[in-house]
């Protein structure tokens, strides 16, 4: 039987058989019978990356005609690959029944694929799925990045306590990529000049022949080691090189939302930001000669945030210094090359660069950005703005560079991501810039891939999906699902949608059990947060909440509520002390509901470990309440709400970030919005006073109060005395309740005693979770990327034959 569909070689059963066998001789010298399960998945990647070689190949030579976009990035989130690529390849279920006559369990295979891991959140994650939708739509569209040694840190608990350990996600090796040594650059900094090694991993798109691909820089020594010095027995020296180049790309900065000013960061931001723009310039100098007055009518380049920035001021110097063009016409091209995404209004997470770190470092960079800075100053003043306009707008001030500012001035397009958060940026964070080029700011807002994040991870609410529209078409076309708005109200429906969120309930809570050791009753509501653990987000809302449905259980043990687990997951980066904090308080919370007798039939809290993309595929299709409970205006958008939204599951939300489209595709009545908005927090922001909301709102104290009281313990750190004090006496730097918890407790209690009151009729309860569903379509990052590529990048779809 044939099983490969798609262009490349025709693939049948017995040769995908024979072609897992030959990999595993040929790799590992062993049969399946004492293979091990990571040779195993080993041996099938290969079987399947071996089928694509030609149309991987074909697809670079026919995106080498004509303009071709790129997406910098320093984070690329992609979790696993194998069960991915079979659905995008639609070969799925036949390579699971090939495998099984060779005895091979395709899921148990999969299970042992470690997610590559090399982002820290929504931004990471974002560039992943964005990937996806290029290949899919055969946009010809490169990614660019760093191929960490180590991805973002594994967590586990002790006592309660997140610990970190390195996460070396390749150490069994990596069968998706492939070392390309013949494309290698040097990239050059002031004390050393190191390797540039690009790895390709082949992006698979949905049901199509092209293969587009991510390319992540390694980096490595030009000397291995230094023989004289090895001869000496000086061993150490011998490798210090070696170790100072791999260093580069040993390991992804844990931070997301908080500046790190490290040298070691910088370095990795030139790092990849030089070899990518040395790739196209070689591959642009092979077909069109000298000629780089025309370098961006061939070239788009996205910046993922300011982390890629330093891209702007080293394509000068290379058009420049290399290619001979003066600053003009280098400046010229430069910002017809050049777009940028903004990801965050937090002002701790735009990034400055110290100048005298800057210049150490680069300073032929540092040189053209002060002449940059130099030129903007003098424009301005010629437009008339005043001394202390040009200040705020300056790119060098106080001794740092500001990387946002040299983004928005060296690119055409800054866009936000999402309506709200656009908004901001145009009226408050931005506004001098938005003054200065209306016309370059843009609304791009995020998406997920519906392949991962339905066809992947809920097949069987896919295959509902498919079996009412009568087509898979939704799977490319999103806005479909809309047309099943009409069985909002058959009941013979939404029963079996119910039925599958109870398979998927059931999965996790197995799945639970297994990795967590908690049990869970799958006739609760699960209810669940999970995503990085910022203040922002309010982890600590959620937690309080928490406490306070157990200690109204104490009081009154016949209380009539629907049973609840609350399931979190979330790292802290590993020096955020008050995020660490929240995670330990959280546990202590599950560890008194859980044991306690009263309470444990009637509410469960689970923290789960390790939370990453895969935990994610089992988390989003087995929800019922998708928290999403940001103060106003800090989140940018979200990306996790979507994927809840997608696996039918109301928001309980705030109006912030994407939410606020979420609701107004779905309705506010499918929904549980809840808390102040933006417009009250500006006018309260001044004069807000956490106590009076402490004193006066009934339990909220004795919640509180519980971080100090002795009701928990947090083993002599500090750390919930610290919380309580962030909370009701604020620091040097920080209000009292800086992110409104104690304003918004009484509104988010009144939201989920809603929640329970609904999800008393399953009828109505399925409803609302259907009207989710159906109007998720807005939420596609096709759509997301379809409008890049229409209105800043100006590509358009090229498919191979
Ligand atoms: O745009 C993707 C994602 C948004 O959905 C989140 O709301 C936002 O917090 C996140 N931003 C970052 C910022 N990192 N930096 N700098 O991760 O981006």
């Amino acid at each position: 039987k044939t099983i490969w569909k798609i262009g490349g070689a025709m693939l049948n059963q017995e040769q995908l058989k024979s072609s897992v066998l030959r990999n595993l001789k040929a790799d590992y010298g062993k049969v399946i019978e004492n293979a091990t399960i990571y040779e195993k998945y080993h041996a099938v990647s290969k079987a399947i990356i071996e089928q694509l070689a030609d149309d991987w190949y074909r697809t670079g030579s026919t995106y080498e005609e004509g303009k071709q976009a790129y997406y910098l990035s320093a984070e690329f989130l992609m979790g696993r690959a194998l069960g991915n690529n079979l659905i995008n390849l639609d070969i799925y279920e036949d390579v699971r029944d090939t495998l099984k006559e060779l005895k091979i369990d395709l899921n148990f295979i999969e299970e042992a694929e470690e997610d590559a891991g090399l982002g820290n959140g929504g931004l990471g994650r974002l560039a992943a799925c964005f990937l996806d939708s290029c290949a899919t739509m055969n946009l010809p569209v490169t990614g660019y990045g760093i191929r960490y040694r180590y991805g973002l840190f594994r967590q586990r608990f002790e006592d309660g306590f997140q610990k970190e350990e390195g996460d070396h996600w390749m150490a069994h090796g990596d069968p998706w990529s492939v070392r390309r040594e013949e494309d290698e650059v040097l990239v050059q900094f002031k004390e050393a000049t190191v390797r540039a090694v690009p790895y390709d991993m082949p992006i698979i798109g949905y049901k199509t022949k092209n293969v587009n691909t991510l390319r992540l820089w390694q980096a490595e020594p030009i000397k291995d080691f230094d023989f004289q010095q090895f001869n000496n027995q000086e061993f150490d020296k011998a490798v210090r090189e070696k170790n100072r180049a791999e260093d580069i790309s040993r390991v992804l900065y844990p931070n997301d939302d908080k500046l790190q000013g490290k040298l070691l960061r910088l370095k990795q931001q030139y790092f990849f930001a030089s070899a990518s723009l040395q790739d196209m310039k070689k591959k642009y100098k092979g077909k069109y000669g000298n000629q780089f007055e025309s370098f961006h009518a061939y070239h788009a380049v996205q910046l993922n945030d300011t982390h890629p920035v330093v891209a702007i001021p080293e394509l000068m110097r290379l058009l420049m210094d290399e290619e001979g063009l003066d600053w003009e016409q280098a400046w010229e091209v430069t910002q017809k090359t050049f777009s940028y995404t903004n990801h965050t209004i937090l002002a701790e997470a735009l990034e400055q660069w110290d100048c005298k770190l800057f210049k150490r470092l680069l300073p032929r960079i540092y040189q053209v950005i002060r002449q940059i800075d130099k030129k903007f100053a003098l424009k301005l003043r010629d437009k008339g703005y005043g001394i202390e306009e040009i200040e705020k707008l300056r790119i060098i001030s106080n001794g740092s560079i500001k990387m946002a500012w040299l983004a928005i001035y060296g690119c055409h397009t800054t866009n936000g991501v999402a309506e709200l958060h656009t908004e901001i940026l145009k009226n408050h964070e931005l506004k001098e810039w938005y003054r200065l080029y209306p016309h370059r700011f843009q609304n791009k807002t995020n998406g997920i891939t519906p392949r991962r994040w339905l066809l992947l991870s809920n097949l069987e609410l896919s295959k509902l999906i498919t079996e009412l529209l009568g087509t898979e078409a939704w799977v490319t076309d999103l806005n479909k699902l809309k047309e099943l708005e009409k069985y909002r109200d058959d009941k013979a429906i939404l029963k079996k949608f119910a039925e599958i969120k109870m398979k998927k309930k059931k999965a996790l809570a197995a799945y639970i059990e297994k990795h967590e050791g908690i049990p869970v009753n799958t006739s609760s509501i699960f209810d669940i947060q999970i995503k990085r653990l910022h203040e922002y987000k309010r982890q600590l809302l959620n937690g309080f909440h928490i406490l306070d449905i157990y200690f109204r259980i104490k009081e009154d043990p016949k209380l009539d509520l629907i049973p609840r687990t609350f399931i979190f997951g979330a790292k802290a980066a590993p020096g955020y002390f008050r995020a660490k904090g929240i995670i330990k308080f959280i546990n202590e919370i599950g560890k008194k509901i859980n044991t306690d007798p009263d309470t444990k039939d009637k509410m469960k809290v689970v923290f789960v470990q390790n939370y990453r993309v895969s935990y994610g595929e089992k988390l989003f299709p087995a929800a019922d309440i998708s928290e999403q409970i940001s103060t106003a205006g800090k989140e940018a958008s979200g990306t996790g709400n979507m994927k809840f939204m997608l696996n039918g599951t109301p928001t309980l939300g705030t109006f912030d970030g994407a939410n606020v489209e979420i609701v107004a595709e779905a309705g506010e009545e499918n929904n549980f919005i809840f808390g102040a908005r933006i417009e009250e927090l500006e006018k309260i922001k001044n004069s807000y006073d956490p106590k009076t909301y402490y004193e006066n709102t009934p339990g909220l104290k004795r919640v509180v109060d519980s971080l100090v009281d002795g009701t928990f313990d947090d083993e002599g750190t500090g750390m919930f005395k610290e919380l309580y004090d962030s909370l009701l006496l604020g620091t040097n730097w920080h209000k009292a309740d800086n992110y409104f918890i104690l304003r918004d407790f009484a509104e988010y209690r009144e939201a989920h005693k809603e929640i329970d009151k609904a999800y008393r009729n399953p009828e109505e309860w399925s409803r609302k979770c259907w009207m989710n569903l159906v109007n998720a379509g807005k939420f596609s990052s096709d759509r997301t990327i379809k409008e890049y590529a229409d209105k800043i990048w100006y590509i358009k779809p090229k498919r191979i034959l």
